[in-house]
C-alpha cells in the first residue's frame, strides 16, 4: 500500500500522485458500497498492482462548491465585468470558506473592462472587505499571488468566465489550460473547465475548478452561516443568539444604519438565511 494524493477525477477514474508518478486508479468495490467517494485533494492508500484506492485518510476539511478536500487557502476569483461584479456571489464564497475555516483571498480580474467611475464603486466594496481582514489582489500582481500560493493547497473558485484558468495560465507559463467562451461555440454548455484538477509546481499546489451556477447552504446550519460573517461579532446584540433578521433590537442592523457594516453584507446574509426559512416546512 502506498500513500498518494488524488489530483483528478474524471468519470470515477482517479488520478493519484504517488512519489511524482501519476497512477490512474479505480475505487475498491467495498468503498463504493460504503459510499466512500474520494475527492480531489484526498490523501489515500492505493494498491499499486491492482490500481485501486483502498482507503481515504481523514479529511482536514471538505468544501461543497467545488466539492474538494484538504484545502488550506481559497482564492475567490472575482471579475469586475463579464460576469459583473457581485457582492452576493462574493459573500457566498467567503461564507463557504469561513464555515470550513479556510482563509479567503479575493482576486480581482478584468479591471481593464470597467471605466474609472465603475471601478470606484467596486473599489469601495473591496476596501470594506480589506477593512474586515480579507486580502484583495489583482490579476496583474503575479509575484504576490505566487507568494500566497506557496506551501498551500489552494483552490481557485468563482463564477464561470471570471478568469480562473486564464489566471493560472498567467502564473504558470507552460500550463495551457483551456479558457474562454469557445465552449459555447462547441455546444458543450457554458463552463470551459469541466473537472477539478490539482496543478503542482514546486511548492505550489493549486486547484482549477469549474465555475458554479448555484450554491446552497442547506448542508450547513443557520448558526454556521451567521458566524461566517466575521465582522458581525464586533457588534454584540442584546439577545446573545440574535440572528440579525427578525429581531427588532439588533446591534448589527444598527451598525449598518451607522455605516459601520456594509449594507450589502447584511442584505446578502439575510438572503442566505431566508433559504433556511423557506425550507422549514
Ligand atoms: N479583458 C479581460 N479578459 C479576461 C481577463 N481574465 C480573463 N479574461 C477572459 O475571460 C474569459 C473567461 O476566462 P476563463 O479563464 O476561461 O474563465 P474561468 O473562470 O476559468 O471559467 P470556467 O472554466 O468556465 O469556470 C476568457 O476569454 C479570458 O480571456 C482580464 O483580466 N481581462
Ligand atoms: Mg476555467
Ligand atoms: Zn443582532
Amino acid at each position: 500500500m502506498e500513500k498518494g494524493l488524488v489530483i483528478k477525477n474524471i468519470s470515477d477514474i482517479f488520478t493519484v500522485l504517488v512519489n511524482n508518478e501519476k497512477i490512474e486508479c479505480k475505487c475498491r468495490g467495498k468503498m463504493r458500497l460504503d459510499k466512500q467517494i474520494p475527492l480531489v485533494g484526498d490523501f489515500v492508500f492505493i494498491d499499486k498492482n491492482n490500481k485501486t484506492i483502498e482507503e481515504i485518510f481523514p479529511r482536514q476539511n471538505e468544501i461543497l462548491r467545488p466539492h474538494v478536500a484538504n484545502i488550506t487557502k481559497g482564492i475567490i476569483v472575482t471579475s469586475c465585468k463579464n460576469p459583473d461584479f457581485s457582492t452576493n456571489l462574493l459573500d457566498k464564497l467567503v461564507v463557504e470558506l469561513e464555515i470550513n475555516h479556510i482563509k479567503p483571498i479575493i482576486l480581482i480580474t478584468k479591471k481593464d473592462l470597467v471605466d474609472n467611475e465603475d471601478f470606484k464603486l467596486i473599489k469601495n466594496n473591496l476596501s470594506y472587505y480589506e477593512s474586515i481582514g480579507y486580502k484583495v489582489l489583482y490579476n496583474t500582481e503575479i509575484d504576490k499571488i505566487k507568494k500566497e500560493l506557496e506551501n498551500n493547497i489552494s483552490v481557485f473558485m468563482g463564477q464561470t468566465g471570471a478568469g480562473k484558468s486564464t489566471m493560472l495560465n498567467k502564473l504558470f507559463k507552460d500550463l495551457n489550460l483551456e479558457t474562454g467562451e469557445v465552449s459555447i461555440a462547441l455546444g458543450r454548455g457554458k463552463h470551459t473547465t469541466r473537472h477539478v484538477e490539482i496543478i503542482i509546481k514546486d511548492k505550489i499546489k493549486v486547484l482549477d475548478t469549474p465555475g458554479f451556477s448555484a450554491l446552497s447552504f442547506l448542508a450547513y446550519t443557520k448558526e454556521n452561516v451567521r458566524d461566517a460573517f466575521i465582522e458581525f461579532k464586533k457588534y454584540p446584540c442584546e439577545y446573545k443568539d440574535c440572528f440579525h433578521f427578525k429581531e427588532s433590537e439588533c446591534n448589527v442592523k444598527k451598525a449598518v444604519l451607522d455605516s459601520k457594516i456594509l449594507k450589502s453584507r447584511l442584505d446578502n446574509y439575510v438572503s442566505f438565511i431566508q433559504e433556511f426559512e423557506s425550507k422549514r416546512w
